[in-house]
Formats: C-alpha cells, sequence, structure tokens
C-alpha cells in the first residue's frame, strides 16, 4: 500500500494526478476485498463505486460540502478516504468501524443510515437549511437505482423538482438492487443506459437544419415541435428533466474523468441536478465482476485470492430457509397462498418460493410500504398474501399494516425474518421493535415461535386464520437443531405451553429463542434450590391469559424474557395484563434496553444485557432476594 496509509483526508487526493488516483483505486479495492473476506460486509456496492467515491472527492470539500451516501452500505471507499485506513481492519467487529455511516466515526458521515431511500429527504433539508442561513456549500446525495425506488425517494424527488434548491444528486446505477433490480423505473434507467439512439436522432436533426438555408417562423416552430416530439420519445433524461432536475449523463461511472467532469458541471447547475452515473456491481474483483448477482455479500469469509468461500462446518438449516420450505409446502396444499418481498428475495427465502411458484412470487423492489398494501389488495381479492420482509424493514410500512391490512380486518401473514439482534450490520438492522410497532394494532395475532419445530408450525397457524392479519418473528441464522414437523399442524390459538414444571418460587415466562435460555435458567436455578415454573407464551397477542394468570398469582414473582426491546414488547404485555387482572405482584422484565445496540455477536450482546442462561438466573434470584428483603421486618 502506497498511498492509503498516507492519506490524511480528502484534501490529499487534491494533489494527485490521473495516474496516483487510478492507483488509490486499486488500494481502495485491495482494502475492501482483503477486509471483507475476514470480516463480512457489503462488497459488491462499495466495489461498484471506488471511481464514483474518488471522483466525489476530489471534485466537492467534504466536510464543508456535504456528501450523503443513501443507505450507507457502498461507502467502504469513503471510509478508507476520510481517515479510516488504519481502523478498516475492525469494520463491523464489535466496537470497530460500523458497516455503515456514522456520524461519530468522521466529520465527513453526514448522515446516518441502513434503510435505503433516505438521502434525498435529508440532503433537500440540508439545502434548504444552506439557503435560509445564506452558506454556499454543495449538497451531494449518493442514491442507488435500487433505492431510488423507495417510496421516500420518490417523494423527495417531487419535492426537489419543484424546489428549485441547489442540489445535486448521483444515481449511482448498476442494474441491481441485491438482486437484478425490478420495475418500471429500472426499466427506465435501462434506456436511458443504452440511450445512444436520441443522440444520434439530435445530431441528424441538428444537421438538417444547418443545411436549410432559410427556415421562416412556420418551419422553425414546426422543427421544435418535432425536436420536443422527439425528445419526449428518446431524450435521456427525459422523466428527470419533467420532474424539474436538470439530467446529466448518463456517464461510465469506472472513467474517473468521465465522473470528475460530470461533477464539475454539476457544481455550475443553479438548481436541483441528477448525474446518472453507470456502474458495475463488484467491478474490478474478478469473482464478484462474474457473479455480480452474489455481490452485495459475498456470504462469508472467503479466500481473497480466488473468492472461494472457506469451509464452514456443517450447521443446521436457516431458520430463512425452513419458513421458505415451510412457505412453498403451504402453497402445493392451498393454490391461494402468494409470497411477497420487498427487494430481499435470497435474505428471506422468497426466492426458493418464486422458483417453485414464479407467479405466485412478487418481488417490489425496495418498496416495503407498497408490498403492504399491495398484500392487502392480494387478500381483499381472495388470495392469501405472505409478505416477508426483515423485522427491520417492515418499520417503515407501520401505517399500511395499521390502516390498509389490520383496519380492514384482512388476513395478510407477516413473516418477520431477522428479528432480534442480528449481529454485524448493528444498530439500523437490529429486529428490536416490531413487537412493539404490532402489538397495540386491533385485530393483530402475533406468534413467536421458539425453535425450528415451531417455525413451521406458525405460518401454519397464521394461515389457518381468516379473520385478521397475524404476524410471527423469526431470528436470524441457524437455530439448536430441533427436528422439523412433517405435518406443521396450526398451533391452539392464543395458547402457550410449559416448559418446565419444577416449582412455584417464579414464574419465568419467555418468548422466541430465549425460552431456550429460561430452560436452562431453570435447570441451574433447581440445582440451587429455587424451583421455577418456565412458560413459553408463544402468542404475544393474544396473550395465554387462562394459563399465565394462576400461575404467576401461585408464584407470586414472574420474570419475562424476550429478545425485543423490554419497552412495548411481551414483557409489557404481560404487565398490562396482570395490572388488568388486578395482580400487583413483582415483575421483573428482560429485554433489549432503551438504546440503540451497535454491532457485535448475539450470544456475546444477550450475555453483557444479561439475557442468556446465566442472566435470566441471576434476575430470578434478584427478584427474590428483594422479596426476601422487604418481607423481612
Ligand atoms: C428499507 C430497506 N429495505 C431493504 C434494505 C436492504 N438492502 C440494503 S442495500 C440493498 C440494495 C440497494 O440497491 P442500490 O440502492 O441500487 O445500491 P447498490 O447496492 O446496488 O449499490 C437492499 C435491498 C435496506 N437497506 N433498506
Amino acid at each position: 500500500m502506497k498511498w492509503l496509509p498516507e492519506l490524511t483526508g480528502p484534501a490529499d487526493l487534491q494533489a494527485l494526478g490521473p495516474e496516483a488516483l487510478r492507483e488509490v483505486a486499486a488500494e481502495i479495492r485491495e482494502t475492501i476485498v482483503a477486509t471483507v473476506a475476514r470480516n463480512g460486509g457489503h462488497l459488491g456496492a462499495s466495489l461498484g463505486a471506488v471511481e464514483l467515491t474518488l471522483g466525489l472527492h476530489t471534485v466537492f470539500h467534504s466536510p464543508s460540502d456535504r456528501i450523503l451516501w443513501d443507505t450507507g452500505h457502498q461507502a467502504y471507499g469513503h471510509k478508507l478516504l476520510t481517515g479510516r485506513y488504519a481502523a478498516f481492519g475492525t469494520l463491523r467487529q464489535p466496537g470497530g468501524l460500523s458497516g455503515f455511516l456514522k456520524r461519530r466515526e468522521s466529520p465527513h458521515d453526514q448522515w446516518e443510515a441502513g434503510h435505503a431511500g433516505t438521502s434525498l429527504s435529508a440532503a433537500l433539508g440540508m439545502a434548504r437549511a444552506r439557503d435560509l442561513r445564506g452558506e454556499s456549500h454543495d449538497v451531494v446525495a449518493v442514491i442507488g437505482d435500487g433505492a431510488l425506488i423507495a417510496g421516500m425517494a420518490l417523494e423527495a424527488l417531487n419535492d426537489i423538482g419543484q424546489s428549485r434548491t441547489r442540489l445535486i444528486v448521483v444515481l449511482n446505477d448498476n442494474a441491481m438492487s441485491i438482486s437484478n433490480n425490478v420495475g418500471a423505473v429500472p426499466r427506465y434507467l435501462a434506456r436511458l443506459r443504452t440511450g445512444s439512439t436520441y443522440l444520434r436522432l439530435r445530431e441528424d436533426v441538428r444537421w438538417i437544419i444547418e443545411r436549410v438555408p432559410l427556415i421562416g417562423k412556420t418551419m422553425a416552430h414546426t422543427v421544435q415541435r418535432v425536436k420536443d416530439g422527439l425528445k419526449q420519445m428518446v431524450l435521456p433524461g427525459m422523466l428527470f428533466e419533467e420532474l424539474g432536475l436538470t439530467y446529466l449523463g448518463p456517464v461510465d461511472g469506472h472513467n474517473l474523468a468521465a465522473v470528475q467532469a460530470v461533477l464539475r458541471q454539476a457544481r455550475q447547475v443553479p438548481g436541483p441536478v441528477l448525474c446518472h452515473v453507470v456502474t458495475v456491481k463488484g467491478k474490478g474483483y474478478g469473482p464478484t465482476e462474474e457473479k455480480p448477482e452474489a455481490s452485495h455479500s459475498w456470504g462469508g469469509p472467503f479466500d481473497p485470492s480466488t473468492g472461494q468461500l472457506l469451509p464452514r462446518k456443517p450447521g443446521h438449516p436457516t431458520y430463512t430457509r425452513i419458513f421458505a420450505d415451510a412457505l412453498i409446502a403451504a402453497a402445493e396444499r392451498d393454490p391461494c397462498v402468494v409470497g411477497l418481498t420487498a427487494a430481499m428475495a435470497g435474505g428471506t427465502g422468497i426466492d426458493r418460493f418464486a422458483e417453485r411458484f414464479p407467479d405466485r412470487a412478487f418481488d417490489v423492489g425496495m418498496a416495503e410500504q407498497h408490498a403492504v398494501t399491495l398484500a392487502a389488495g392480494l387478500a381483499l381479492s381472495g388470495l392469501r398474501p405472505v409478505v416477508a420482509i426483515y423485522s427491520t424493514f417492515l418499520q417503515r410500512a407501520y401505517d399500511q399494516i395499521l390502516h390498509d391490512v389490520a383496519h380492514q380486518g384482512l388476513p395478510v401473514v407477516f413473516a418477520l425474518d431477522r428479528a432480534g439482534l442480528v449481529g454485524d450490520d448493528g444498530a439500523t438492522h437490529q429486529g428490536a421493535f416490531d413487537l412493539a410497532y404490532l402489538r397495540h394494532i386491533p385485530g393483530m395475532g402475533l406468534i413467536v415461535p421458539r425453535d425450528e419445530t415451531e417455525l413451521p408450525r406458525a405460518l401454519a397457524t397464521a394461515l389457518a386464520r381468516t379473520d385478521g392479519p397475524t404476524a410471527f418473528r423469526y431470528p436470524r441464522g441457524e437455530g439448536g437443531g430441533a427436528p422439523l414437523p412433517e405435518h406443521p399442524e396450526p398451533l391452539p390459538w392464543g395458547r402457550g405451553e410449559v416448559l418446565v414444571r419444577d416449582g412455584q418460587d417464579c414464574l419465568l415466562l419467555a418468548v422466541g429463542p430465549l425460552c431456550r435460555e429460561a430452560v436452562a435458567a431453570a435447570a441451574s436455578l433447581a440445582a440451587a434450590g429455587v424451583h421455577v415454573t418456565v412458560v413459553d407464551a408463544r402468542f404475544v397477542k393474544p396473550l395465554d391469559l387462562e394459563l399465565i394468570l394462576p400461575l404467576a398469582r401461585a408464584c407470586g414473582a414472574v420474570v419475562t424474557a424476550e429478545e425485543h426491546s423490554a419497552q412495548g414488547g411481551f414483557g409489557s404485555a404481560v404487565l398490562e395484563a396482570l395490572a388488568a387482572a388486578g395482580l400487583a405482584l413483582p415483575v421483573r422484565v428482560l429485554g433489549l434496553p432503551d438504546r440503540f445496540i451497535d454491532q457485535g455477536k448475539r450470544e456475546r450482546i444477550l450475555a453483557e444485557l444479561g439475557l442468556d442462561a446465566a442472566g435470566l438466573d441471576a434476575a430470578v434470584r434478584q427478584l427474590r432476594a428483594s422479596l426476601a428483603s422487604l418481607a423481612r421486618p
């Protein structure tokens, strides 16, 4: 490494000529590949944005000019150019650099995200603030073609187009979201990328006009109309132009000089401008160039020299896989079952479903809100939509769930993948809030399968219900190897299950994978002479009050455990139920604390937060100790 270790910040790039910048680009790619090979991460997007990143940091003056990266997963190059080369080895590691942008990490990180489609709104806010404050810096939002179709991004474009504010949108168009981008806007962008037709026609028209010696007014007018008509048909970027943004491009996003030229041009435009930069996902690294569809994240530690994934211990099937197989089986039985995803076909297993039932799978792109209301329409027309969206991304579709689905009592099924702690992606991706944002919605059913056996049963339960929506949540990755049911029977609606009936010193109520911790805690407590009852509530809504209330009364003390925010989740539901029943019992609610949780290994975070077996054991003992001290005269 010749350049990267020496760079103190983007200003140093100003002194480098084209050859040196080419070397910097190669070093960025090498560093990204080597680091992601060890730590995992978003490989393809950052490799594809290397020249674009260099262009931005040589034309603009960050941090006085504001550069906002949509989502932030493509900004590893930006990290390397903004003083984080030395720390880059800690990418996505506990306590290390985030896989996304973090304002606390660098003054060059102007906008934090993780969820896509937010950059344009934020950039417009910054541009308007600049104007009101009489400042003059540039504001640049870099957004991918996948993120551009998010509802928010389109809402922002609408506002940007009418604002006349000076704002630069850089469309980083690699024709891919995680897999190939879907929909009409990507199709339009594809036409722009190959839009040579208009350029040729434009030249032909100009040639003809220049050769007509005297054009009367009518003739000129006619020519103008023909040109306008022609423009409407094929002018690159006409859609953006019509919306009020000046369209520049398309340019080759791997030709640094071309990128710099278009960005310089953009700086001169007095109003909003969109630079269409065409890039290749995974550019500059053989394995990802060959398989761009797999390049988003390369699936685990790999050998950087070959791209080969390192052998892994054969494990258990993932929850995602189990869900997908169960969905396929359900769809074999019921022709009304359809599957929906929002740009996460691979992540949610809907890709497997789509292979089996291509006509019954809908990938709407990164448009979670649309996915939910689309499901409402499908349900109203007699189909059984199963919406598979990560817990964190479904946050955005809250009102669609409440207003479009639940309010009409529609039997839409929500499969919430990546519920709980997700590990390396960190704070923006933790599935920590779904029970809270769903629990109070009237008519919503909420199931938390505790293991692989229960997941297909949760799906069967949700599909068996016809009078309202049901959601079930399951974790990222592999389970503990519980057997899969051959014919998954629906769970009895609203019924929990006693897992340990050892004694009545305390009632330990758990949901989801923490049931295993609760059972282990019961064993260690028993060994110490404390005898508890452990219940898997299974349903957060409706709660099994017939089971829980008498046991709570008999035990006289309750500890609840969930891998979810302690506020508003399962424990809160139990507290409310106890209060409503007039049971004034001591209760400890164990869950994720009232703060955002950064990246880290799940097991370690659970242990740190007291949510492993040892933590549950300690909580029961503490509760009993405080009761004993209260009882003392
Ligand atoms: C709201 C939301 N849904 C889903 C995701 C998961 N996700 C992360 S990046 C990505 C694809 C982004 O595509 P694009 O914006 O074109 O950027 P590229 O990776 O192609 O550079 C997806 C679907 C997300 N981050 N946010």
